[in-house]
């Protein structure tokens, strides 16, 4: 695999994705600049370093950004939370992020997630194109960092690949899943092809394994050459059952983040 020359910055890097990714690229030997807002969990790779900061925190993320050629930003809130704690890491965060992009003309690989479209039925198919119905605030924020990707681009020509991420877990944990699943090597693989094509704009790649029961169709995958080598499909056995019992959450995509504080039609 080509090794990135400039340095790549990764936030989150002490999430479960973070860590994930630390390790496979660090094996790699990628030029690997690890933050997060808390230590960092495991031995450093080889040719990484670690700098804690807050992504709120503008100055710092500008300066840990020095020299990078690309940011894969898996930082902030990842589930969903009162509006006011996600304000800050997700928007402002994120503001910091692409600032930091423009002024080192670095790429950003943003982790989006299936959450910007939550609120469609689960029996309608997607193309990545489709129209942003969020499934909470978390959602949203991740809504507006697409946008952000493409402000970015058209003003200042800053490249981003969107991952709109499904359920990234080391299996599928219910039936939902056997659609959104995205394995662990298909997202190392996806975040390698985000970082090494040679040219991308701005596009946007549903974030799922070969699933065949997905609900995502066409996306901007060409245009880094990525395909998913795993499927969720071997687990439909013993998951195609494990339903739950609200039934906001297993009608749309977003399933139970749907669910949370939902008071439409409730009775
Ligand atoms: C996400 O965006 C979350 O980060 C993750 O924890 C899962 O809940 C996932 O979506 C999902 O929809 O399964």
């Amino acid at each position: 695999m080509r090794t990135p020359l400039r340095p790549v910055v990764l936030t989150g890097a002490s999430g479960a994705l973070g860590r994930e990714l630390a390790r496979r690229l660090g094996e790699a030997s990628w030029p690997l600049v690890l933050t997060d807002i808390v230590p960092f969990p495991d031995p450093l790779p080889p040719a990484a370093r670690f700098i804690v900061a807050d992504l709120e925190d503008g100055a710092a993320i500008l300066r840990l950004c020095e020299g990078a050629g690309t940011i894969l930003h898996f930082g902030g809130v990842s589930v969903e939370r009162p509006f006011e704690e996600v304000v800050g890491p997700n928007i402002r965060g994120l503001y910091h992020v692409y600032e930091a992009a423009r002024r080192e003309g670095a790429r950003v690989v943003f982790a989006s997630s299936n959450h910007v479209i939550g609120f469609y039925e689960r029996t309608t198919p997607l193309d990545a194109d489709c129209a942003f119905r969020p499934d909470g605030y978390y959602g949203l924020s991740k809504a507006f960092g697409e946008l952000m990707a493409r402000l970015y681009f058209d003003k200042h020509g800053v490249e981003s690949v969107i991952l709109r991420i499904g359920s990234c877990f080391p299996e599928p944990r219910d039936a939902r899943m056997l659609s959104t699943w995205l394995s662990y090597a298909d997202l190392a693989r996806l975040v390698i092809c985000a970082a090494l094509a040679s040219q991308v704009g701005v596009a946007t790649i549903w974030g799922a394994s070969a699933n065949a029961r997905s609900f995502w169709r066409r996306d901007d995958r060409a245009v880094i050459g990525w395909q998913p080598q795993d499927s969720a499909d071997p687990f439909a056995p013993t998951l195609e059952s494990r339903v739950g019992d609200d039934p906001v959450a297993e009608r749309f995509q977003g399933g139970t983040f749907c669910a949370i504080d939902y008071t439409r039609d409730r009775g």
